[in-house]
């Protein structure tokens, strides 16, 4: 484990500031109460030296809480009525004891939804079970407790209510020192809260029932989503009658495994931060990674209305990357947006080099202009082959692991890039053997790029442009 914590290290020395000189923030007035990392995706959860830097890192930026609820530790979930065996309890509570350190709040949630039973005996049974559970970690030094029911078949709010409540007044509220319950319903998007024809009976009856002290978490208008407004908010703090948590699906990328959501937290409308009790932000399996996002989010939450995302993130690069800013800038810039069918959040992925390959497009056959256009780009794959050259160079061990497959496939799109302008350009020169060349090549390397989603960068950007390429070749036989 020391070995392997050492990447830290290493890169504060390599990079001269890549823990250094942040110093720890102060909250402001205006700051969101509860801030930090809800540790809640799926696939394979944090390392233990993931989790311990990273609450180091928390604290340096200013962040006060950190949810333990990875979906794939079987004592989260599946197999939740089983206590931790010794060696994972050991680590819980290396865990707390770093957080304790680190002015963090550690969170402890579990989720039994899956197979949890509400009715008669059985539901005595396994209240009882989930009391247990959480009496063990209360011995192990956790002072609040989560129960989530996300993602499961139940829809039963009246049992579920039923269930927080309880656990509310016979144990959140008999042993010392403990903080006010969380609870993520089964409903948390508020598109899934409401119809046309009002709130549906779920959500209503968690809202009607559920104890005023506990906190509840949402996601935003969708489970993953372009941002929260204000409107949205107040509407669920109105459902609720209370103030809501926010957990915010970005970076999180357990929904589309090979891309790497480097942006900024973007879409928080003005006003919307003061209704937020908490503010916490799901991250990417990859826990190196996923710092540039966190420090934008701990910006955020220290003060929703001075908060700027660009130049949050600047900062962020700079502060983490030292001299290989510029490099992460440019590689970064082609990795923010997370899209599928219905997912949709960050910012587009290097929207400034897309424009340069519209206005290629636009140009070409225009001689002179078209040219120009053309160079503009030789220019932008020239800097994004150099910026992964430089990080595949000197990146610390953690964060080049984490973005290897990535880093390898922005070298191919941009080389691959290179050549559909070499083919238009002499096409338009005259050229057609040339020009067949270049078209042989390009072939060559889109053939070469993966077929499936299991790597993915700049996908509207630099990838779409490697199929333009072909589509235009297509069509000046
Ligand atoms: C899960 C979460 C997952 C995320 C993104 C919540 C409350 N629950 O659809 O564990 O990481 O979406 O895939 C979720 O967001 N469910």
């Amino acid at each position: 484990m020391k070995i392997k914590y050492r990447w830290l290290l290493a890169g504060a020395l390599c990079c001269g500031c890549l823990l250094g000189n942040a110093g720890t923030m102060e909250a402001s007035a205006a700051a969101i109460p509860m801030r930090g990392v809800v540790e809640g995706f799926y696939g394979t959860p944090w390392t233990q030296t993931d989790r311990l830097a990273t609450l180091k890192f928390m604290q340096q930026q200013g962040l006060n809480m950190y949810i333990y609820a990875p979906k794939d530790d079987p004592y989260h979930r599946e197999k939740w009525r089983e206590p931790y065996p010794e060696a994972e309890l050991q680590s819980l509570k290396a865990l707390i004891r770093e957080a304790r350190r680190d002015g963090v709040q550690f969170v402890f949630a579990i989720s039994p939804g899956l197979d949890m039973r509400f009715a008669g005996k059985a539901g005595e049974e396994d209240l009882a079970a989930l009391l247990t559970k959480f009496d063990s970690l209360y011995a192990a030094g956790v002072r609040q407790f989560a129960i989530f029911f996300d993602d499961i078949r139940n829809k039963d709010g009246q049992s579920q209510a039923a269930v927080w409540n309880a656990v509310n007044q016979r144990f959140i509220h008999k042993k010392t020192g403990v903080k006010p319950l969380l609870a993520v319903p089964t409903e948390y998007f508020s598109e899934d809260m409401v119809t046309k024809d009002g709130v549906k009976p779920y959500t209503k009856a968690v809202a009607s029932l559920l104890d005023k002290d506990i906190l509840v978490m949402y996601t935003g208008y969708g489970v993953v989503c372009e941002g929260i407004s204000l409107a949205d908010i107040t509407k669920v703090e109105q459902i609720y009658g209370r103030k809501m948590a926010v957990w915010w699906n970005y970076p999180v990328s357990d929904y589309r495994r090979g891309k790497l959501a480097l942006g900024p937290v973007t879409g928080m409308e003005a006003g919307a931060g003061e209704h937020m009790a908490a503010f916490l932000l799901n991250p990417m399996e990859h826990a190196a990674m996923s710092r540039l996002t966190l420090a934008t989010g701990a910006d955020y939450a220290a003060d929703p209305a001075a908060y700027e995302p660009e130049a949050s993130w600047e900062k962020a690069i700079g502060a983490q990357y030292g001299e290989l800013a510029p490099a992460m800038r440019i590689f970064a810039s082609h990795s923010q947006r997370m899209e599928n069918n219905w997912a949709h959040v960050g910012r587009p992925d290097a929207p400034d080099v897309r424009a340069h390959m519209d206005a290629f497009w636009q140009a070409a056959g225009t001689g002179k202009e078209g040219k120009l256009a053309g160079n503009v780009l030789l220019q932008d794959f020239q800097q994004m082959k150099e910026a992964a050259k430089t990080l595949q160079a000197k990146l610390p061990e953690r964060p080049k692991a984490e973005s290897q497959p990535q880093l390898q496939l922005f070298t191919q799109l941009a080389d691959a890039g290179e050549n559909v302008v070499f083919m238009v350009q002499a096409k338009q020169d005259g050229q057609a053997r040339i020009a067949e060349l270049f078209y042989q090549k390009l072939l060559r390397q889109s053939q070469a790029l993966p077929k499936d989603e299991s790597v993915l960068i700049s996908e509207k950007t630099a990838g779409a442009f490697v199929q333009e390429g072909l589509t235009w070749r297509e069509h000046h036989k």
